[in-house]
């Protein structure tokens, strides 16, 4: 496999005007030629997926972004013994009980420590070389309770890489410890408790104008930066995001992804981590207070995906998450500069597609190799690190490490969570 460090191989970065009037064009095949030869450059015929696990562990959020759909504020007050799962969304105040969130799509939630760490070991057992772990900005969990959580599946699933929390969950961290913690101790204490990587999220569009119309009480760029600076200087490997097709210009996208390749530049040379890869996340309005824009057409993704391919040559990999894109359109994507299609997922609970209002998001990993293998590709299975996952019908292990995990193919992590166990979804009666 390509060493990144070395193979990205980049030369100076695209003159913006350049990347504008090739996304400008509506010559795709130009555009896609382009994009697929630092591809190809990078990564030859092998195009990477994962068998992984998104857990979102409460989605009561301190913020209100406009463009997401995910979040539900905080109940104000809680009767005694009721339960926390409320639904404020369809009647803010009311102190009705609402359903669980898998039968009730509307409702907020909260995981126990425990009921995460379930979560993953179903996925570990079922096969899983990680999880993903992000949540909204819960205005009552202490910062012990993220620490547990990734101390518990550390204990529990001993090669599970925990990849978790965005950028804008450290800086919520910072916040809430007591006594203050700076970046780098978040960062610090987290990885001591079995925190390996950081995803790419919360980055939404670096410019202040979108921020302000779109999620001006979020941090901002500045603060993005520093989180993932910090992580970069202390080893710890990341992604970065861009959340396209809502308020902002395609030039804005552009300024965007040049300030993710100056990063990267600055990381390669002087840091022991840097970003992994690169997420352009397609825009999806249902259910956001944007509900009213078109969200972006299946060519504008194609084209947003090859600029950032062309923009970004010094980010080792570009990947187009089918739950955003849709599985057809990341296959199509494949010859368009991108080279992962993520993974299995199994459940997402962020953005939902309309008629598909279930966080039951899943593709069989048949069906992930046969879009690889259509679009004239090879599948190779990674891990969190981009590193190849050897796999026999009953243990997995990473190429290069000593170790092996053991895993039932029989078991269906997703049919084990439905119905969910008895621990999930306990209040966690925290003080008001
Ligand atoms: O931070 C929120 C975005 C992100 C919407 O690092 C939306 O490997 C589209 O970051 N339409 C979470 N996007 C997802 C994310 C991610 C996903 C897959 C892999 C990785 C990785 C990271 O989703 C949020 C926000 O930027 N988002 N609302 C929406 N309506």
């Amino acid at each position: 496999m390509n060493d990144p460090l070395k193979a990205t191989g980049a030369g100076p970065p695209i003159d913006p005007d350049a990347a504008l009037r090739l996304y400008e064009s509506n010559d795709i095949h130009t555009l896609g030629e382009l994009a697929d030869g630092v591809r190809r450059r990078l990564h030859g015929s092998a195009a990477f997926y994962n068998i992984n696990r998104h857990i979102n562990y409460t989605n009561y959020c301190v913020l209100s972004c406009k463009f997401c759909s995910f979040f539900r504020p905080y109940p104000k007050k809680t009767s005694p013994g009721a339960s926390m799962l409320r639904d404020e969304r369809s009647s803010p105040g009311d102190e009705a009980l609402s359903a669980a969130p898998w039968t009730d799509a509307s409702a907020g939630y909260e995981l126990s420590v425990a009921e995460v760490i379930d979560r993953a070991r179903f996925a570990y057992a079922a096969g899983a070389t990680e999880v993903h772990i992000v949540g909204g900005l819960h205005p009552k969990l202490p910062f012990d309770y993220y620490l547990d959580l990734c101390r518990g599946i550390r204990e529990t699933c001993p090669h599970l890489h925990v990849k978790a929390f965005t950028a804008i969950e450290i800086i919520h961290f910072t916040r809430i410890s007591r006594p203050r913690l700076s970046i780098a101790e978040v960062l610090t204490k987290l990885r001591e408790a079995g925190l390996q990587s950081l995803p790419g999220g919360g980055a939404e569009i670096f410019d202040d104008r979108v921020h302000h119309e779109t999620f001006k009480t979020k941090v901002g760029e500045a603060e993005w930066f520093d989180v993932h600076r910090t992580a970069h200087e202390l080893g710890i490997f990341t992604n970065a995001t861009m959340l396209y097709g809502h308020v902002e210009t395609r030039a804005e996208r552009i300024t965007h992804l040049m300030k993710l390749r100056a990063h990267q530049a600055e990381s390669l040379k002087n840091r022991p981590a840097h970003f992994n890869c690169v997420i352009p996340l397609s825009f999806i309005p249902e259910g956001s207070q944007l509900a009213h824009l078109p969200g972006p057409t299946g060519l504008e993704d194609l084209k947003t995906l090859a600029i950032s391919r062309i923009v970004c040559d010094n980010i080792p990999h570009i990947k187009a998450f089918w739950i955003m894109q849709s599985p057809k359109l990341a296959q199509v994507a494949l010859n368009w500069g991108v080279d992962d299609i993520d993974g299995t997922v199994v459940y997402y609970d962020i953005t939902k597609r309309e008629g598909a209002g279930t966080t039951h998001q899943e593709l069989t990993v048949d069906r992930l190799k046969r879009l690889i293998v259509e679009a004239g590709f090879t599948p190779v299975e990674r891990d969190t690190l981009y590193r190849r996952v050897l796999r026999d019908a009953r243990s997995w292990r990473v190429e290069g490490e000593p170790w092996e995990v053991p895993f039932d193919p029989a078991r269906s992590a997703a049919a084990e969570m439905t119905p969910p166990p008895e621990s999930a979804f306990v209040p966690l009666g925290l003080p008001e």
